[in-house]
């Protein structure tokens, strides 16, 4: 909640040094959108990796944090697509990361942007930066809203992976137009990760859904179990950002 409404000043304040009509124009020299929907539907589970620096449970993930280097290993020992936290002051991200990833040559997997999306404006700051999907939240966004946010990415040739705590947010999502929906395996109370709840919330999907298994997600044999209960992609961070030996962790999340 309190990310949240620092979003409504962020937002706000964005919008009045860089107007909607200036990021349009950005967008028109963005380059052409990845096909993120199709990198998660390859056939066994596919690996989203995560780029980010901080988590506000965790704080630092590595001392020799780099975005980019990161993200060129993701990418080279078998992530099908990345993940890069454009927030900047709880996870240490930022649009500038986001764009720096999504146009470099050693990089040609999907990027999503991961941000706390409450506003159109930020959909539209994602594809300007170069990015091929973007998070979206359920919860942080307004019911009547989410449709057309939806709809706004899917508009700019990008996807939304839509993120779900419960069962009646997967039905809300899928209702709303998502094509992947992410369910989120750890409590938000209680910070507990539970892969039977997750699969309890997967079973109310229609077939067609793209689905995620989110967080918490430790090592090889975890993303087996995700793939068992048939999950098409996975979103891991922590086990891959506090490896020693990065490519190895991927590769063991990417087999
Ligand atoms: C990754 P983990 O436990 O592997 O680092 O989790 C990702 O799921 C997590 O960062 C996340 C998240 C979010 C972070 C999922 N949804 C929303 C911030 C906001």
């Amino acid at each position: 909640d309190e990310i949240l409404s620092h979003k409504v000043q962020e937002v706000k304040e964005k919008q009045s040094l860089v107007p909607l009509k200036e990021i349009k124009e950005k967008i028109a020299s963005a380059r052409m959108p990845r096909d993120f929907y199709g990198a998660l539907k390859k056939p066994g589970i596919s690996l989203i990796a995560e780029v980010k620096r901080k988590s506000p449970s965790k704080g630092e993930l590595r001392t020799d944090f780099d975005a980019l280097s990161l993200a060129r290993m993701y990418a080279k020992y078998g992530a099908r697509a990345i993940s890069v936290l454009a927030d900047v002051k709880y996870f240490g991200g930022g649009a500038h990361v986001v764009e720096r990833i999504a146009n470099d040559s050693q990089v040609q997997v999907p990027v999503m942007y991961k941000e706390f999306i409450i506003d159109p404006y930020q959909i539209y700051e994602a594809r300007a930066v170069g990015a091929d999907a973007v998070l979206m939240i359920v919860r942080a966004i307004e019911p009547d809203r989410l449709p057309e946010m939806i709809e706004t990415a899917h508009d700019l040739g990008m996807q939304a992976l839509v993120e779900c705590f419960t069962a009646e947010e997967a039905e809300r999502a899928v209702t709303a137009g998502a094509r992947i929906v992410g369910i989120n395996n750890r409590d938000l109370q209680s910070f507990e990760v539970d892969l039977a709840r997750s699969e309890d919330i997967r079973r109310v999907l229609p077939e067609g859904v793209v689905t995620v298994s989110e967080s918490g997600l430790t090592c090889g044999a975890d993303a087996r179990k995700a793939e068992a209960l048939g999950f098409d992609a996975m979103l891991v961070g922590e086990a891959i950002l506090k490896a020693q030996d990065v490519p190895a962790r991927v590769r063991e999340f990417a087999y």
